[in-house]
């Protein structure tokens, strides 16, 4: 009998770090969309880890290479398809490439985000990052040689720039498109509202930044994101900041770019900026000081385990209570009869999925832009 894709499985191989053993286990994982269950096969031992079992908050769009997936407390990293058929099924659906936000459009991410997002694109990874002349060199190392070569390196490196992994259909291309020609004069009579049509300045000051090729794309994402080298330097500053995290739900719902344009609105400076999967025990450790004393402590770890979130370090005068007065009351219900200006009113859902978490005093804020930006970002 066929199956309809209401019914159909999909396995994939994915690995997990052990730190109690400090070693990478590897498990097989079998998702039926019919329920979105999921069945947990160790290859070493050969042994069924886990029977087949519904999993919350997790479907089709977190399924692809390189996505870390939580399930029994284990961000389980996907590493290959583990069967032809999802191979087939899968590849043609994404691809990845690599795009960057050049530093004078960088107070612009918000709307950015926005129109990456509207195209239908995931973004996977994310990060600020401040390129040393050096790294600048060795990352457009292909114009070496070229006249516009030494401008382009003073420029990348004279402040910060957003790296990022996108995902979707055709990805190199798309987001070629969307950006529009190198030169933003040429953008603007051939491609009106494309990115460097309506953000970027000149050739050199052009907005953003993409691949050019798949081949490309891979060794711009390893540059940036590689797992094995160094990790490129963040921007934290540690200094008049508070930190915000806006949570899995609101990334996955694509309101993340609507965030981030209402906090510069608001006059903050975000000041460092990445996208973390958090294991179970960090979330658990971030949110410590709620334990015992907020009875959705568990619900709250849960949510900040589910996908992706964004940390940011964000600075301004008072930074801690000037911020949490623009995030508004933690129930956004609350928020919406109080405060309906507020982050938590327009982006909230209820007191879990409450759009963002926002350092609650003030001797707190230099601490947990440190947890994420010195700890977690080693
Ligand atoms: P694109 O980014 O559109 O793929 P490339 O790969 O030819 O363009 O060039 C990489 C970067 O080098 C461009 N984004 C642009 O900032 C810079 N660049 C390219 N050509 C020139 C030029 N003629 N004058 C100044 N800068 C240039």
């Amino acid at each position: 009998m066929m199956n309809t894709p209401e019914d159909d499985c999909y396995s994939f191989i994915t690995e997990w770090y052990d730190p109690f053993a400090s070693l990478v286990r590897r498990y097989k994982i079998t998702y039926y969309t019919e329920d979105s269950s999921v069945e947990m096969f160790d290859i070493k031992a050969h042994k069924m880890f886990l029977k087949r079992n519904k999993v919350d908050n997790l479907s089709m769009r977190d399924l692809y290479i390189g996505s870390i997936i939580n399930i029994c407390s284990r961000a389980l990293h996907i590493v290959d398809y583990a069967d032809d058929y999802t191979r087939r099924k899968f590849s043609s659906r994404k691809e990845k490439t690599f795009a960057m936000i050049k530093p004078e459009c960088v107070n612009k991410v918000g709307q950015i985000l926005d129109i990456i997002t509207q195209k239908g694109f995931m973004v996977s990874k994310l990060k600020m990052c401040q390129l040393s002349r050096t790294e600048v060199f060795n990352f457009y190392e292909e114009h070496k040689g070229k006249p516009f070569l030494d401008d382009l390196v003073n420029y990348i490196s004279s402040g910060p720039v957003i790296a990022m992994e996108l995902m979707g259909q055709n990805a190199v291309q798309t987001w070629r498109a969307l950006m529009g020609p190198t030169d933003p004069s040429v953008a603007r009579k051939e491609a009106p509202n494309s990115i460097r049509a309506r953000f970027g300045t000149d050739k050199t000051q052009n907005a953003c930044h993409g691949a050019d090729s798949q081949g490309s794309a891979a060794r711009e994402l390893e540059f940036f994101f590689s797992s094995k080298g160094p990790s490129r330097q963040n921007t934290a500053k540690y200094t008049n900041c508070t930190c915000c995290v806006i949570k899995p739900h609101a990334v996955l719902d694509g309101v993340a770019g609507k965030i981030l344009s209402a906090i510069i609105e608001a006059g903050f400076e975000i000041s460092a900026m990445q996208m973390v999967n958090m294991e179970q025990a960090n979330a658990e450790e971030f949110y410590e000081v709620y334990k015992g004393v907020i009875q959705e402590y568990y619900a709250m770890v849960k949510e900040l385990t589910h996908g992706p979130c964004i940390a940011l370090e964000i600075r301004s005068e008072d930074a801690p209570t000037k911020f949490r007065d623009m995030a508004g009351p933690a129930d956004p219900e609350i928020a919406r009869h109080l405060r309906p200006r507020t982050l938590r009113a327009l982006y909230g859902k209820d007191k879990i999925q409450n759009a963002i978490h926002c350092t609650d005093l003030p001797e707190d804020g230099l601490l947990e832009v440190e947890y994420f930006f010195k700890i977690l970002d080693r």
